[in-house]
């Protein structure tokens, strides 16, 4: 296994997770046309690793692209977005793609990403080499958005988390589960999380949605997601953590009562949208207890930030709702 970008936590921090001292990794004008390089996702690909990107243009047209790294902290991108070529479907329609999740499932990596479709909906694609690549038919109708599929088939189905929402910046939202036979049907939706009182946990009030690909350990699902406040300055974006049911994950065993990693610093507090941390990724290394997740920081850059895997499970079930 590839190490996996890391780097101690800084002496005296009691945090779980801790930020990259480089941080930001992906600058906002990393490619020549970009805006803004931000949710992006990230996993281990033949040497190095490889991921797709959202890359906002200087016309605010929202794109995914591909990229390649050797250490994943130092990314080439693409300058040209990915062209889909017809997979399951010959409707390939879409407006705008961005906020892409990555999935290995069996022999290929499928992505999924916001697709704007009538409004914004789940669109499917998969690649096996992250140069060609293959649209499916769109998950849901419109409106929906954070669609991110489990790296395995659940009772013999494709499984998928994603939050139903609006056709704007929408003030609400839950995240469920859906299954599929084939990528292409997807049906048994079931509420897994709500948003949460706002006494009890303020931060994850407004709206939650799927975050990072989920990380099957010893006690269910691991996931990274994140909630919202609606705050008199607007929506603040944080990130928690919870754990689902191995073999029925609309049923979540554990769930954090704060929040893990907040807009904090400067390059998550200040940007295009302020105050905003949106995990789209995370590798993970069993073996050396590690995980590294990447977020996109004030809808402006790419970060990173780290947790001792024990010390993140342990806090999730401790610090449970
Ligand atoms: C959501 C999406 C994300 C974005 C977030 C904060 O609705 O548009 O891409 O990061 O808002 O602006």
């Amino acid at each position: 296994m590839k190490n996996i970008p890391w780097e101690n936590k800084p002496e005296g921090k009691k945090d779980i997770i801790w930020r990259y001292s480089k941080n930001p990794i992906i600058d906002r004008y990393a490619i020549p046309t970009s805006n803004s390089i931000f949710n992006s996702a990230v996993v281990p690909f033949k040497d190095g690793f490889a991921g797709v990107f959202r890359c906002d243009n200087k016309a605010i047209q929202m794109n995914i692209f591909a990229g390649f790294s050797k250490n994943g902290l130092d990314w080439d991108i693409n300058h040209e977005p990915i062209q889909m070529q017809s997979g399951n479907t010959e409707m390939i329609e879409s407006d705008y793609k961005y906020d892409p999740r990555v999935t290995f499932i069996e022999d290929r990596y499928w992505i999924t990403w916001c697709n704007g479709y009538n409004g914004p909906t789940i669109g499917i694609g998969y690649t096996f080499d992250f140069k060609e690549f293959y649209q499916c038919e769109n998950a849901f109708l419109p409106f929906n958005r954070n669609g991110v599929l489990f790296p395995e088939k659940i009772n013999g189905k494709y499984a998928m988390l994603s939050r139903p929402s609006d056709n704007g910046h929408t003030p609400f939202g839950d995240i469920f589960i859906s299954y599929s036979p084939d990528m292409k049907y997807w049906g048994e939706h079931r509420c897994v999380m709500q948003v949460t009182p706002f006494e009890q946990s303020a931060w994850q009030c407004t709206k939650i949605g799927a975050g990072t690909v989920p990380i099957l350990i010893d006690e269910g699902w691991l996931i990274i997601y994140h909630g919202v406040i609606n705050t008199c300055n607007g929506f603040r974006y944080a990130m928690g953590t919870a754990i689902l049911d191995e073999n029925s994950p609309d049923i979540v065993k554990y769930r954090t009562k704060s929040y893990l990693l907040g807009p904090a610093a400067t390059y998550e507090m200040v940007g295009d949208v302020p105050n905003v941390v949106f995990p789209c990724a995370a590798l993970h290394d069993k073996d050396k207890d590690q995980i590294a997740i990447y977020y996109g920081a004030a809808d402006t850059v790419t970060a990173i930030a780290f947790a001792k895997l024990s010390e993140l499970i342990n806090f999730t079930i401790k610090d449970s709702l």
